[in-house]
């Protein structure tokens, strides 16, 4: 009786110590393994968010689609400059954003922020706009709204995607003057 309580003990030590090498092992298995990313090793293996893709996860998936859901513009200097305002009422501010070289303007905010001393201004209201050819140049503009006619007061142009990016979820550029383009954008692969 007593050696076999001892073979089931020593039995039992074996199997401890395989489970112990098996799980010590795998742990080795991502020792050397960085993945890119934010990819996480799992068993010597990048598992990669769903934005990327390939042994370390370094490479940028093509999204299907690329939405913009909120613009802002800021450090806007209006007070140099007022010929876009027609009839004195100063900044009466919406957006209006342009694909390519398209002359029509392809959306125009809801929010308008009438006779506005700000110099920062966020559109996010119905803000759906679909980046339906990604490799596209959006020109975004602020415009003046007077008697039921825009004037543009500022634009600038910006491209949100390519291939290696590194898909962000706020898009941010300064241009000269120090004017900053924020676009927040939403990602469907
Ligand atoms: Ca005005």
């Amino acid at each position: 009786m007593k050696s076999r309580i001892k073979y089931i003990s020593s039995l039992c030590n074996v199997l401890l110590i395989a489970t112990l090498i098996t799980t010590i092992s795998a742990c080795n298995k991502c020792k050397d393994v960085e993945c890119d990313n934010e990819g996480i090793c799992e068993k010597g293996i990048c598992e990669c968010t769903e934005r990327f893709t390939d042994d370390f996860c370094s490479l940028q998936r093509q999204p299907k689609s690329i939405t913009m859901t909120r613009v802002q513009i800021s450090d806007v200097e209006f007070y140099v400059n007022r010929e876009w305002d027609e009839d004195g009422s100063r900044p009466d501010v919406q957006l209006g954003i342009q694909k390519g070289r398209d002359v029509f303007l392809s959306f125009i905010s809801n929010e308008r922020f009438d006779n506005s001393p700000s110099s920062e201004f966020t559109f996010e209201d119905e803000l759906k706009f679909d980046v339906a050819n990604q490799s596209e140049t959006y020109r975004f503009s602020l415009l003046d709204y007077d008697d039921g006619s825009y004037q543009e007061i500022f634009w600038c142009t910006a491209n949100l995607y390519h291939s290696s990016n590194g898909l962000p979820d706020v898009f941010e550029y300064e241009y000269d003057a120090g004017v900053k383009l924020k676009v927040w954008l939403e990602y469907e692969f």
